[in-house]
């Protein structure tokens, strides 16, 4: 367990405005910026996709850790396959308008995944559904809901919260809580 956190058994919902709907037939996912080629897929084509089903604990910095949580969907590696990269970060962005910033180097080699289902269930609304980013070693505002596609950036561009006081990086193991500026 990451320092200063304690564990709930329910799955708390934390969002900062209005959760949008968007029905999978009006979905799309893209990544663009700083790479040799964008690239788009549609609901379906990101189902025909390698799938991993997989098994996580989540930190909010709120305080709350989530043990094993179970997760399906497709690894950020297969989403940036045979792309050549141009830049270090990525800027992920969602309906409704939120974005977070991450360092490649902590979204691939296995360490974060676009999921549409929680538990064996489609992913409910709350949480992100249809599809959300996971990136369960950083703390959750890192994984962004409502996901519609990654951004490849040469600067580090910080993201909604990233502005708004929380820490650039989010690792909960060493309490990256809060930005500089904040503490
Ligand atoms: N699009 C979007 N993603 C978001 C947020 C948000 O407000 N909008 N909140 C973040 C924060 S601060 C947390 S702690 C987690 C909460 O996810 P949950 O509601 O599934 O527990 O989502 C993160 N992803
Ligand atoms: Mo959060």
């Amino acid at each position: 367990m990451p320092p200063g956190q304690h564990v709930v058994h329910d799955f708390p919902v934390l969002t900062y405005g209005p959760t949008p709907h968007v029905s999978t037939n009006r979905w799309s996912f893209s990544v663009d910026g700083a790479v040799s080629d964008a690239r788009r897929w549609t609901w379906d084509e990101i189902q025909a996709l390698p799938q991993e089903t997989f098994t996580r604990d989540i930190h909010c910095v709120t305080s709350w850790s989530k043990f094993d949580t179970e997760w399906t969907g497709v690894s950020v590696d297969v989403l940036l396959r045979g792309l050549e990269l141009g830049g270090g970060f990525i800027t992920a962005w969602c309906d409704g308008g939120y974005t977070t910033n991450l360092p490649l180097a902590d979204v691939t080699g296995g360490k974060a995944w676009i999921v549409h289902t929680y538990d064996g269930a489609p992913l409910p609304v709350e949480h992100g559904g249809p599809m959300r980013l996971l990136v369960p070693h950083l703390y959750f505002w890192k994984s962004a809901k409502w996901i519609r596609g990654i951004t490849v950036t040469v600067e580090d561009e910080p993201g909604f919260w990233e502005q708004n006081g929380y820490h650039d990086h989010g690792d909960p193991w060493t309490e990256e809580r809060y930005g500089v500026a904040f503490r």
